[in-house]
């Protein structure tokens, strides 16, 4: 499978919700543009891709219509395709280099609790590996025993080297070292995990700003990116959740992970457009693999395609 069909396969549901639902109205079209108009909008506010967006999609069609009265289905679609990916791209894109151009690259990686971090963290490793870097991952997610683990066996698996110290230990001072390790051993590549969620009184968002301020120390200009990892199954809270840490840290990519669960993965639009920020990444099963570079357009046709 090419790229672009596994991110096909990766957003079926939501694409047999959107792409086939329109398929549904195209073969049941009546007269009545308005109703029709009002259905489009419905699918794609079920898709979760915003009451903002779908009512500019809206209007974008009924122009579209008033100007051109005996319009077919596909130039319709291309209106919805049009605005979705304007949307998306109002967001100045980022290029993914298939190499780093700073030595080390370091990317902090935060978010909730459970919402794919240390998974995105594996995938990302395994590219890096897979294109010849050194990777090492930070176990900054030090107040689980098991979050250790998890990501100790996700370096073995994806040939990155890992740095960590014992559980409960201070994060910032595990991500201090795992950058300055980086720097002495030659590592091209460091990724720090960091917790969702504290089991102490100790608040999250200034225990992640102690981080970010640390390895600053340890490299000049670190972190290169902070990767904020959301939840495509969260929806809408997702979008909350995801500027509290853009407020606190200034995250400057953002990553979607589990589209491959959910119906709504509009919600990668509202997302980007709200906070403003480059989606990077399409987390999307929970294999090291699952993982495809975010561009606009692509998105869209998957997302809208009815096969
Ligand atoms: N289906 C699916 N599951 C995912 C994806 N990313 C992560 N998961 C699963 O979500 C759960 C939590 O992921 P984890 O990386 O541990 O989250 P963390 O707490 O943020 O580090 C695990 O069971 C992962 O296998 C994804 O893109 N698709
Ligand atoms: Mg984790």
């Amino acid at each position: 499978m090419n790229p672009f069909q596994r991110l096909k396969v990766g957003l079926s549901k939501t694409r047999l919700l959107l792409g086939q639902g329109l398929q549904v109205l195209r073969s049941s079209r009546s007269g009545e543009s308005e109703e029709l108009l009002d259905e489009i909008e419905e699918l794609l506010i079920q898709a979760d891709i915003g009451g903002e967006s779908a009512r500019a999609i809206r209007a974008d069609l009924h122009s579209y219509l008033a100007s051109h009265p005996g319009a077919d289905w596909d130039s319709l679609m291309s209106v919805v395709r049009e605005r979705m990916v304007g949307i998306l791209a109002s967001v100045p894109p980022v290029p993914v280099p298939a190499t780093p151009v700073i030595h080390p690259l370091v990317i902090l990686v935060v978010g909730v609790n459970g919402g794919g971090k240390t998974t995105t963290i594996a995938k990302l490793a395994h590219r890096y590996v897979q294109s010849g870097q050194r990777v090492l991952l930070g176990a900054a997610d030090t107040f689980r025993a098991a979050a250790v683990e998890q990501l100790a066996a996700w370096a073995g698996r994806t040939g990155a080297d890992l740095l960590a110290q014992r559980p409960g230990a201070d994060p910032a001072s595990v991500a201090y070292d795992a950058v300055t390790a980086a720097r002495a051993r030659g590592h091209d590549v460091v990724i720090l995990d960091t917790a969702g969620r504290l089991h102490t009184k100790v608040n999250l968002m200034q225990e992640l700003i102690k981080i970010r301020r640390v390895i600053g120390k340890a490299h000049s200009g670190a972190p290169h990116e902070v990767l904020l990892v959301v939840d495509a199954t969260m929806g809408q809270n997702a979008i909350a959740q995801a500027r509290e840490f853009h407020q606190a840290l200034e995250v400057t990519g953002i990553v979607v992970a589990k589209l491959d669960g959910t119906a709504r993965g509009g919600v990668v639009l509202p997302l980007s457009r709200d906070l403003g920020l480059p989606v990077r990444w399409l987390g999307v099963g929970e294999g090291m693999d699952d993982i495809e570079v975010f561009h606009p357009e692509e998105f869209v046709d998957a997302l809208i395609s009815p096969d």
